[in-house]
């Protein structure tokens, strides 16, 4: 039975489908936040993912007074690359990546990565997706939570589902990429689920700030 409505703030439909893979297993239902579309986009400069993901929270819960409502700030950290595309996940294959509202196709985004990692052996293609998502209520962010995946970036794209780098992205315990995997598969390894789980521990831990 459906308990709590939760609120997100995104314009990716890519990662409302990995919320609902995680939600309807904890009871939970997830809703874009009301008119999401026509409000002002918000300036992603901060310099961590935790910075962006609460100052989209923040702005985005005073549209819906009153209400508790998630941002998600992530991305890809490839460790030949020095942790890049990092916080610059959306827009790598941009002219100008720090030019802000720059975000780009998925495909083009892959392309730059395999084009920087060409002629890198397998064993040291390591990365991980970061995920963080900021629970914010009136403005204030009540609380934050982190999920990490740790995986190998491929030499070419594998699997239909997900999105972003998702193709390029291979789990070694599932022995698939993230794109291989249903949203139900993906959510039980991914960043985002891990840090959507937290959420729910959270919210459902009685916390003040929760209800
Ligand atoms: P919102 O800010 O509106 O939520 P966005 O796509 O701009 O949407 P981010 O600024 O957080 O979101 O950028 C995250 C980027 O990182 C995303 O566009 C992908 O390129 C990549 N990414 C994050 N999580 C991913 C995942 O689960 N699978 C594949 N790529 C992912």
């Amino acid at each position: 039975m459906t308990t709590h409505r939760i609120l997100v703030a995104t314009s990716n439909p890519g990662k409302l489908r990995d919320f609902a893979g995680v939600a309807e297993a904890h009871g939970v239902s997830i809703e874009m936040v009301p008119d999401f579309s026509s409000l002002t986009q918000v300036v992603e400069d901060g310099a961590t993912f935790d910075a962006n993901a609460r100052k989209k929270a923040e702005a985005y819960s005073l549209a819906v007074p009153g209400e508790l409502i998630l941002a998600d700030d992530s991305g890809l950290e490839i460790d030949a690359l020095g942790g890049a595309p990092g916080v610059y996940s959306a827009r790598y294959a941009s002219a100008d990546p720090h030019k802000l509202d720059s975000n780009v196709k998925d495909e083009a985004n892959n392309a730059r990565v395999l084009r920087e990692l060409n002629g890198i052996p397998m064993e040291k293609r390591t990365a991980q997706f970061v995920c963080v998502l900021a629970a914010a209520r009136d403005g204030t962010t009540m609380n934050t939570f982190r999920g990490v995946v740790e995986g190998v970036i491929l030499d070419f794209p594998r699997g239909h589902n997900g999105f972003g780098y998702d193709p390029l992205f291979y789990f070694p315990q599932a022995g698939k990429t993230l794109a291989e995997l249903t949203a139900v598969e993906k959510s039980r390894y991914s960043h985002r689920g891990a840090a959507f789980r937290r959420f729910l521990e959270w919210l459902n831990s009685g916390n003040p700030g929760s209800t």
